[in-house]
């Protein structure tokens, strides 16, 4: 398997595409926004799930391909849907932490321009495990937290980075990771930690959205808790552009 140059070749012919998974309102069950996640139609080996070749573009560099495919097919998809249902929903990109650089700004500032989209209808996820120095991220993201767009650190409580330097940031969106959601409610440990998540989360004006919710008991407990948003099985599993349109559609 040579997968990073069988990953150029898939970018050159357009074999990567977005799936998007939609996060609800934990009030009222509504569609709050969508998260894209890419996937890989191998011509041989089927259909490949980001964790195959994520780490092999980060570490080939060819992940800033791969992050503007998804950028503009989600930003593309974001306006059909917006035309068909005169509603904006918000779309979030992750972000790789090997990209925390100059390029980054420009390259997402001229997608929002081209497909026209207003800046807070994106966010950006970047997860916790590789935090860069504040000074990088701040360098990387500055331009485009000016301009509007969104923050999200995601898998949080995942990785070393502290509560006290997602508040020096001033971020969006604590993304409470999966390991910290699963079976919330039948341990008392794991509902005390996700509850500290949550308040710390508000104390520093962030809302937080619960990864992996794979059943209604756990989704009981987070809106007792005070967590607005959730994402995971039961609700929904990730859709095509046409799925994301019917949950739309659903509710006033
Ligand atoms: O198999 P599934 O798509 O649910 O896996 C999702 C995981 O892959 C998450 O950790 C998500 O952050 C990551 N991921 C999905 N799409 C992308 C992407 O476009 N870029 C990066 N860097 N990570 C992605
Ligand atoms: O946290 P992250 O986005 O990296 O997690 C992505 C992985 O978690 C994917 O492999 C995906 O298949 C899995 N996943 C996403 N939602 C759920 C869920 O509700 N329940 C379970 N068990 N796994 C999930
Ligand atoms: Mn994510
Ligand atoms: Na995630």
């Amino acid at each position: 398997l040579r997968l990073d140059a069988d990953l150029r070749r898939a970018l050159a012919r357009g074999e990567l595409y977005c799936v998007y998974q939609p996060v609800f309102r934990v009030d009222d069950g509504r569609l709050n926004s969508v998260e894209a996640l890419v996937r890989w139609r191998h011509p041989t080996d089927g259909v490949l799930p980001p964790v195959v070749f994520v780490p092999i573009a980060e570490a080939a560099g060819t992940i800033v391909q791969v992050f503007r495919v998804v950028l503009e097919q989600s930003l593309t998809e974001q306006r059909g849907w917006y035309e068909r249902s005169g509603r904006w929903i918000p779309v979030a990109v992750n972000l790789s932490p090997r990209q925390l650089d100059a390029t980054t700004a420009g390259l997402v500032l001229a997608a929002l321009d081209r497909n026209g989209t207003p800046p807070d209808m994106l966010t950006l996820e970047l997860t916790e495990t590789g935090m860069a120095e504040p000074e990088t991220v701040e360098n990387a993201l500055g331009p485009l937290r000016r301009a509007g767009v969104k923050i999200a650190v995601d898998d949080f409580g995942t990785g070393y980075s502290s509560m006290a330097r997602v508040a020096d940031h001033g971020w969006d969106v604590v993304k409470i990771d999966r390991a910290f959601v699963a079976g919330i409610h039948r341990d008392q440990a794991r509902t005390s930690l996700a509850d500290a998540m949550v308040k710390m989360a508000h104390a520093l004006g962030m809302v937080t959205v619960a990864e992996g919710v794979d059943n209604a008991a756990d989704l009981q407990v987070l809106s007792r808790l005070g967590c607005e948003f959730a994402q995971g099985y039961l609700l929904s599993h990730p859709v095509d552009a046409d799925g994301v349109l019917e949950f739309a559609s659903i509710g006033p």
